[in-house]
């Protein structure tokens, strides 16, 4: 059995936990990032999720640091004072300088402290800054580049509140404050360049979420890992015009006293793309929050699939001759990058798995959602007047149910059995068949939900038309691609992401460039079966921490050792080989799955931030944190309290199929009965 890494780490995290506390320590955590209380992709995910640890860890000793944008700010920060003195302090002398800053609270879990500089209020200071920053490092950086423009403002913003800091936590504090500050990605870079070309007194932690130049490279058609070790990093930077953005990455990667990256996938990548090989894996974690009882997650699927299913409904009116007991939900989602995200394999691994159905003569529907957002023009009529006719005839079907009922009644205080004819009169009749006739349409079931402006060249469009995915009563695979995020105000689904993920039965994220995943960890703690890859840093986190990922609902695409339709062919029986799972399988594997969620949560996997920290101290005081490393060092650290709980004999990585949707159970299968059963059958 492989080692369980963050179950043994959190028993360390709890050990550091036993000594003084950060405020007895004078010890300081700062972390900044251009997505603090600023929503824009997977960065605020990583800073929102870990607050609950960060201040339970360190308490009001933690603060975040951000641009101050206020759309986002105004709902999601509560103003106020910082609680220490000497944080106040620094602020004000900020605000004495002509800085607007805005403090208070983050209303997430943990509550933690932020400071949001507002960047407009030192726009004036811009070329004094690019001055400071081209006569200290040789980085130039053209004027139309606002992005970078503003990472500068922020970066030497950010460096002016530490340094008044640094000086105030000394007089107020007892001896020299231990500050550790951990920037986020390029952005938030500068600021860290900006500390150490100062010299400022604290230890400073870069961690890198994707690098510049490998999110540019990868969304052409580069054969990305091979190559790494021979591109011309400078020349390929220039090519693609973020040579100066290149500069501050790489420059903040290399000053830092710890580098850390998501994934190793995406460390080799530094290794080669920034020229350093980080310190430390700070893998990303989530903030778990698990039921008591196990069945509550499996009514939550049954609850939103149901939702799910009225969608269908009303999307394939008219061509809704299938049966949803036997139809599964599929879904891709995220960022729109076509390639990337690899949704380029899953639209041919669809084809595919729709041949394979077909030619088995499966009963088995699959629905595939694909969403990523992209420019239309609002929702098709087709898709919305579907909705519009099932929900006439719901309606209709309700109140002719509820006079079923009155007459129903009637006739039983007369003393008589009512007859067929006494409860459904003509003008029912009528109705119901008027409501039937609107189900009827000319053309197929819509591909996709929405008006796409430009259709024509919009690369999951060209994908399907290419692959004959039409929605067509032979296919066995559904396509409903939905070009917008979803949220609970949703027209069509009236679902939330959370909901939506909870009632699906896979999430396939075959991703070529992904420095680390959410949306499989997301599925994972939901306990959602998902695919990913080992291109990803979800994939290879998984593949190192759990000997057979299979068995616990991740399965994982091979791209990188095998050739493209290789990763097709075997995506696609991936997709094939869940279909025929029975309903009591899925229920079985939902429940592994979901075992899965205390390995990635951050009460596991914070402790790498601990450790890249302490490390980025033992630079700055080297005799403070050998003193905690030697108080670690004598204790013990205990084996896992327990294994994974699935035993490893029960690792039947695709369970024999069964008659499909004959075995309707509820969720306190006897797992191991169950897969004995299955051994049994397979021997057999
Ligand atoms: C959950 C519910 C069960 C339901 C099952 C359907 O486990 O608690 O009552 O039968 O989901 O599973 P399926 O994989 O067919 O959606
Ligand atoms: C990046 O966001 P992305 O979706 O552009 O950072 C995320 C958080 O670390 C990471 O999960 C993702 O893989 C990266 O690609």
């Amino acid at each position: 059995r492989r080692f369980y890494r963050g179950e043994s780490y959190s028993n360390l995290a709890a050990c550091l936990d036993r000594g003084l506390t950060a405020e007895e320590q004078n010890r300081w955590t700062f972390e900044v990032a251009w997505e603090a209380a600023n929503q824009v992709g997977g960065i605020y995910t990583v800073i929102r999720s870990k607050a609950y640890i960060s201040t339970e860890e360190m308490g009001d000793q933690y603060c975040l640091i951000g641009p101050y944008k206020e759309q986002c700010a105004r709902t999601e920060v509560e103003e106020g004072p910082l609680s220490s003195n000497s944080l106040n302090k620094a602020v004000e002398a900020c605000r004495n300088k002509g800085f607007k800053v805005v403090t208070g609270r983050w209303l997430v879990d943990g509550n933690p402290q932020i400071i949001l500089f507002d960047i407009g209020s030192a726009a004036w200071k811009l070329d004094e800054f690019k001055e400071e920053l081209w006569n200290k490092t040789n980085i130039g950086v053209p004027h139309l580049d606002i992005e970078a423009n503003d990472a500068i403002i922020l970066g030497y913003m950010v460096a002016e509140f530490l340094s008044q800091f640094q000086n105030t936590a000394e007089e107020e504090g007892e001896g020299k404050p231990k500050i550790v500050v951990h920037f986020h990605e390029w952005q938030a870079g500068v600021g860290l360049i900006a500390v150490r070309t100062k010299h400022l007194n604290v230890a400073t932690v870069f961690t890198t979420h994707a690098t510049l130049l490998g999110r540019y490279l990868c969304a052409g058609s580069t054969d990305f890992y091979n190559n790494l070790d021979k591109f011309a990093v400078d020349e390929e930077a220039g090519k693609r015009q973020i040579y100066h953005r290149y500069c501050m990455e790489r420059a903040a990667s290399h000053l830092a006293h710890v580098f850390t990256t998501v994934s190793d996938i995406t460390g080799y990548e530094a290794e080669h793309l920034l020229k350093r090989k980080p310190d430390i894996i700070t893998p990303n974690g989530l903030n778990v929050k698990k039921f008591s009882a196990l069945h509550e997650f499996q009514n939550l699927h049954a609850l939103s699939k149901d939702k799910i299913h009225e969608f269908v409904r009303g999307h394939f009116y008219g061509h809704y001759d299938f049966d949803l007991d036997k139809t599964l939900y599929f879904f891709i989602a995220g960022r729109y990058e076509f390639g990337n995200k690899g949704a380029d394999i899953f639209i041919e691994a669809l084809a595919r798995l729709n041949h394979y159905l077909k030619s088995s003569g499966s009963d088995i529907t699959i629905v595939a959602f694909m969403i990523f957002p992209t420019r239309t023009n609002n929702f098709n009529v087709e898709s919305l007047r579907g909705h519009a006719v099932t929900k006439s005839l719901r309606d209709s079907i309700a109140d002719i149910q509820h006079k079923i009922g009155k007459r129903m009644y009637e006739v039983c205080l007369n003393g008589r059995l009512p007859s067929g004819n006494d409860l459904l009169n003509k003008e029912d009749m009528v109705r119901l068949k008027r409501c039937i006739f609107s189900l009827q349409r000319d053309g197929l079931p819509p591909v996709t939900t929405h008006n796409i402006v430009d259709d024509w060249n919009d690369p999951v469009l060209c994908h399907i038309r290419r692959c004959n995915l039409f929605n067509t009563t032979n296919d066995r695979v559904k396509i409903v691609f939905h070009p917008e995020f979803l949220s609970s105000t949703n027209p069509l689904f009236g679902l939330d992401y959370e909901e939506f993920v909870r009632g699906c039965h896979l999430g396939v994220f075959p991703s070529y460039y992904e420095p680390w995943g959410y949306t499989p960890a997301e599925c994972t703690v939901m306990g959602i079966p998902s695919i990913t890859t080992n291109l990803s840093g979800f994939g290879c986190f998984m593949e190192e921490h759990i000997a057979d990922p299979q068995s616990y609902g991740i399965y994982i695409v091979d791209r990188r050792n095998i050739g493209l339709e290789d990763s097709v062919r075997q995506l696609a029986h991936f997709m094939y080989d869940f279909s025929r799972l029975s309903r009591r399988q899925r229920i079985i594997q939902r429940n592994r799955t979901e075992r899965l969620s205390d390995m990635l949560d951050w009460r596991s996997l914070g402790v790498y931030y601990r450790q890249a920290r302490l490390q980025a101290l033992h630079k700055l005081f080297p005799d403070y944190v050998e003193d905690i490393e030697n108080s670690i060092g004598t204790l013990k650290y205990p084996r896992p309290i327990s294994e994974p709980p699935s035993p490893s004999s029960s690792r039947v990585t695709t369970p024999a199929a069964s008659l499909h949707g004959s075995d309707e159970e509820d969720d306190s299968v006897d797992e191991e009965g169950e897969l004995a059963e299955l051994r049994n059958r397979h021997h057999r």
